[in-house]
């Protein structure tokens, strides 16, 4: 059985997963999440063609985020898991395409025409075997015949996968919007449609960062709404004596509803990865006191690192790995997430966690230093004078936005070096997973800025961005004229869709890495280069030499 995946930054060889993913998705796997998007786009032609004639179906709407959600990197490793929503996919598609022919007779007096080949006419198969052969018939090189075509739908679609994974967050938080939910079903339907080109799906690339600054802007307000604006705070790392449960992914409100449950059970809560932020939040912070700290890195050390953490652990999105034995029975997940003999919390009660947490032994009294967060727009907006200020009299020089996915490859150490050696003068903001390769080195401040500035998680681009505005504002002049320079790092589609919102604004000169998709063939990236001037990143003293030339 083989396999063809190129969607993250880890493909093998620069090229693609062919035998099984560098990632742990094995053909199996691939297979099923490669039938998930055709059967999205199944459900997305008939969900298009019925908002059409007016008709839809939330409990459908949000499918497609989901199902879109489950096929990004680290996210659903677990076969049986996928094959049940696969079978809601072919069942809400069938439910969408019954509202549409019905509102079709009742406008027309006729039966609509029938679609009879394509991800449309697609009829589920009996077994797991069965789906998985149907998969293998329909992978990434299906897309299209064109190699750029292919390019450009892929850039679409991982755009959508990441804009689904806020827009999934920002539901759950009760934040949602029709123009969003229409056009995650247009764009998906575009993907199967022939008559499509190249130029089209470029320009849905566009509308995808640009609805995708939407989703951000909703997750940011739910998140404000129920937790308050993030505020400056100095989070513990390390460890201290007690029963511990560790919370990895992004989904803010999962943690809520898991300090509510454990609140005076003598547990302590660690966030890891980006739940960082989550200390930030005066609504979370400040409300549950067992809400400790920070443990562990950024997510390609789990497997060193959870040994180490002797309580429960739970993953509510990416970015699980293949869990190692010494701690695979104490690991849930929830949400999207799943693996294949981890135990999946499948609603809002954390029974099982908390009690398996009771049940292991007690963490170490083991602090280490303490690390800043909480910079979010309103934050560093509250010393915007102090800011410009700074910028006027010379004192600070430069601002260099660091951020993006931390991963694995040796070269990511670009991104650390390229921080120590950021100028004395010059203030790095930073969001996302990436941030653990140096937010742990001191970096001191100018005139009581921290130079180091956590934004937060990669949805908090969102902040970064009215950040942005706000000194192009003050200074009369636009974000690409600004002393300001992105320097990003990529792992997952996430920081996709980040990219398409940026480059939708216009934002150039932005240097990506460690290395660039293997999914953008020579053409379209030449597209970008003469569009956007956006370039790898070479070595720190040469991009450093660059932005501050
Ligand atoms: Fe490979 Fe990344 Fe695809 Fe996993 S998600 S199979 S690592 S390209
Ligand atoms: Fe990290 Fe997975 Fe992307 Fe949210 S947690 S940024 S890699």
């Amino acid at each position: 059985m083989g396999m063809f995946c190129n969607q993250c930054e880890q493909a093998a060889k620069g090229v693609g997963c062919d035998i099984i993913g560098v990632c742990g998705k094995n053909p199996e796997v691939a297979a099923l999440q490669d039938l998930m998007l055709f059967g999205l786009k199944g459900l997305g032609i008939y969900a298009d063609k019925a908002r059409e004639l007016g008709k839809k179906d939330e409990a459908i709407d949000l499918f497609m985020i989901e199902g879109l959600f489950t096929t990004v990197t680290n996210v659903d490793f677990d076969p049986v898991q996928l094959a049940g929503k696969l079978r809601t996919c072919y069942d809400s598609k069938e439910k969408i395409k019954a509202v549409y022919e019905t509102a079709y007779r009742e406008k027309n007096g006729s039966s609509a025409p029938q679609i009879t080949a394509g991800p449309a006419a697609w009829v589920i198969a009996g077994d797991l075997a069965g789906l998985v052969k149907q998969g293998e018939e329909h992978g990434i090189n299906t897309h299209h015949t064109d190699a750029d075509v292919r390019s450009a739908i892929e850039i679409l679609i991982y755009g959508l996968k990441g804009m689904a994974a806020y827009a999934d967050h920002a539901y759950i938080l009760g934040k949602k919007d029709e123009e969003v939910f229409a056009f995650f079903h247009r764009a998906m339907a575009a993907t199967a449609d022939p008559a499509k080109g190249l130029m089209d799906f470029v320009g849905l690339s566009m509308e995808c960062g640009k609805l995708n600054i939407k989703v951000m802007g909703m997750l940011n307000e739910g998140h404000v709404d129920h937790y308050g604006h993030p505020v400056p705070t100095k989070v513990p790392t390390g460890t201290r004596k007690g029963k511990g449960i560790l919370v990895s992914g992004h989904d803010l409100r999962m943690l809520e509803e898991l300090l509510k449950q454990t609140a005076g059970k003598g547990i302590d809560i660690y966030t890891h990865g980006e739940m960082l932020p989550a200390h930030g939040y005066p609504g979370l912070k400040q409300k549950y006191a067992h809400l400790y700290g920070n443990f562990g890195g950024a997510w390609q050390d789990q497997a060193k690192e959870f040994p180490l953490f002797p309580g429960a652990i739970i993953f509510n999105t990416n970015c699980i790995q293949r869990p190692a034995d010494s701690y695979k029975d104490r690991l849930f997940s929830w949400g999207q997430v799943g693996w294949p003999g981890v135990k999946h919390i499948p609603g809002w009660d954390f029974s099982e966690v908390i009690n398996k947490a009771l049940e292991c032994p007690e963490l170490a009294d083991a602090p280490e230093k303490e690390i800043l967060t909480g910079f979010g727009h309103n934050a560093v907006l509250g010393v915007a004078d102090k800011v410009i200020e700074g910028v006027k009299a010379g004192a600070i020089k430069h601002f260099f936005l660091i951020g993006g996915c931390d991963g694995a490859k040796p070269g990511r150490n670009y991104y650390t070096e390229l921080a120590e050696q950021v100028p004395q003068d010059c203030v790095i903001l930073t969001l996302a997973c990436g941030k653990y390769r140096f937010n742990k080195l001191e970096f001191g401040d100018i005139g009581g800025i921290p130079r180091l500035l956590d934004i937060g998680q990669c949805n908090d681009a969102y902040s970064a961005l009215q950040i942005a505005l706000a000194l192009a504002d003050a200074f009369k002049c636009g974000v690409n004229d600004l002393p300001l320079s992105m320097i990003l790092s990529w792992y997952e589609q996430k920081a996709v869709v980040i990219l398409l919102s940026l480059l939708h604004l216009g934002i150039k000169n932005i240097k990506i890495g460690p290395s660039l998709p293997a999914f953008v063939t020579p053409n379209v990236l030449n597209f970008l280069v003469e569009n956007f001037n956006l370039g790898p990143i070479t070595t720190p003293e040469a991009d450093l030499k660059a932005a501050l030339g």
